[in-house]
């Protein structure tokens, strides 16, 4: 029995034995055994080029099952360095629409990390009228841009002109919002929007002030989800009056309320309607808000692993002193600066979470001790870095390395690979659970402060 440890560039024989090692009858594993030795052969009579073809790990393991090529194949790092960041350049475009005041630039700004009185903020406020469609991208991650559009069926966008005036085609999807009621013109937006194949998402906003004004209205049985039902009833009466058919969130625009209620099912339902590539790079582009939404991204940034472990691995590799790894050390920085930003563990989410929530230095280095990571993670990877390759560096992985006998390539280039996939991984969970519990510690800071 043998395992192969593919590094390849897609080459030819390389997707001969990929499929061979798939289809397991005594036939194919003829031929696959035949076409590996075909393929050492040249590449032992120096027919490929090491750099061209990547690393090959060959070795022969016997496990006891009784068939078949355990194969882990993945592109090389040769000429891919950079493309897991590729998400970046995927355009996702919102439209939000909707009656003067009903909360579309509030959800905006929400969406884009920023409080209203941030520099580049959407102006928010009870004249801050939207009278053009405005761009809005997102400060970090430019492709993802949210449309502020102004209401349809006002004497300046009457509906025979809106969707030319608002250029329809240039949005993947639509929300339309409103902190009372839809109207007629929703509906027929609605309608449109349905009839050219593009999703569309109903917000009834402000659900806090409503919470608040109850409050106060019924002092004494006051019940948020009373409150929240009624409102979902009347929303539900009001869309059937307007022919209206579609998927209502609850929620309340404000950046404070940004976990609570309908905001989180709202990203994660957008997520599960997108198509693949969009759906990878909203799921990076939007908030960690949600315990669901935290896992998404973990599974993304999951995906990664193999290739930041075959680039920092590979031919950038410089040898770490005292670990007997070569590893390039700035590749692993910019992926776990990666995974604290998607987690919100960056210094500037804790800064703000600190400042703006009153939560404690004390209450955030908790939850990274609870999860053995530095206090300070953010502001000392490097050597935090080192401390994990350090880590994983024992001889275990070694050893493991070391059954294989490698043919093609130097054994410490087996060695560092593993090392660094297995670090990023034990990383990416470590990190996952304490963006998990630093959600919770910002939703119990944000009850507090608001009072419900
Ligand atoms: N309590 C509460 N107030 C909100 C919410 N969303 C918006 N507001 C307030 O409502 C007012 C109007 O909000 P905007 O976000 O400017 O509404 P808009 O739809 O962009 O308004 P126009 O641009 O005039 O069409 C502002 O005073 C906001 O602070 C919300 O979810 N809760
Ligand atoms: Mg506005």
């Amino acid at each position: 029995m043998c395992e192969l440890l593919f590094f390849s560039t897609g080459h030819l024989p390389v997707l001969f034995v990929e499929i061979f090692a798939i289809l397991s009858c005594d036939f194919f594993l003829f031929l696959r055994n035949a076409l590996c030795e075909y393929f050492l052969t040249l590449f032992c009579k120096g027919c490929f080029d090491l750099h061209v073809l990547g690393t090959i790990v060959f070795s022969q393991r016997y496990y006891g099952y009784s068939h078949g090529f355990h194969l882990i194949h993945f592109q090389g790092a040769a000429g891919q360095a950079g493309d897991q960041d590729n998400w970046r350049n995927t355009p996702v475009s919102i439209a939000v629409t909707g009656r003067p005041g009903s909360g579309k630039s509030t959800i905006i700004n929400t969406l884009r990390g920023l409080n209203p009185r941030q520099s580049g903020a959407a102006p928010v406020g009870v004249t801050e009228t939207t009278s053009m469609p405005t761009r809005y991208p997102h400060p970090q991650y430019t492709n993802f841009v949210l449309w502020d559009l102004p209401g349809v069926g006002t004497p300046r966008y009457p509906r025979d002109t809106y969707l030319r005036a608002i250029n329809f085609s240039t949005y993947d999807f639509f929300f339309i919002v409103t902190s009372d009621r839809f109207t007629e013109d929703d509906s027929w937006l609605a309608r449109e929007i349905r009839s050219l194949g593009k999703a569309l998402y109903f917000i009834r906003s402000k659900l806090d002030a409503d919470i608040a004004n109850d409050r106060v209205d019924n002092e004494d049985d006051h019940s948020e989800d009373a409150v929240i039902n009624q409102i979902r009833e009347n929303c539900r009466v009001n869309m059937q009056g307007q022919n209206i058919a579609g998927r209502l969130f609850v929620l309340s625009g404000r950046r404070q309320f940004e976990s609570r209620w309908d905001f989180p099912h709202l990203l994660t339902t957008i997520v599960a309607d997108l198509p693949e590539i969009q759906r990878h790079a909203f799921t990076l582009y939007t908030m960690a808000n949600s315990k669901e939404m935290i896992e998404m991204k973990y599974k993304e940034l999951k995906k990664r692993v193999l290739k930041v472990a075959t680039l920092s691995a590979g031919l950038s590799a410089i040898p770490v002193p005292g670990l007997g790894l070569a590893v390039d050390v700035g590749i692993l920085v910019n992926e776990i600066t990666t995974y604290l930003q998607q987690f919100r563990l960056d210094q500037e989410s804790l800064d703000e979470l600190h400042a703006r929530y009153s939560v404690t230095l004390d209450q955030t280095g908790e939850i990274f001790l609870k999860y053995l990571l530095p206090r300070t993670l953010a502001r000392e990877l490097p050597a935090f870095v080192l401390s994990l390759l350090a880590k994983f560096s024992t001889g275990m992985v070694a050893e493991e390395v070391a059954k294989m006998i490698p043919v093609l390539i130097p054994v410490a280039a087996a060695i560092s690979f593993e090392t660094t996939r297995l670090a990023l991984n034990s990383v990416l969970v470590q990190l996952r659970d304490a963006s998990i519990d630093m959600l919770n510690l910002r939703i119990e800071a944000s009850r507090r402060q608001m009072g419900f």
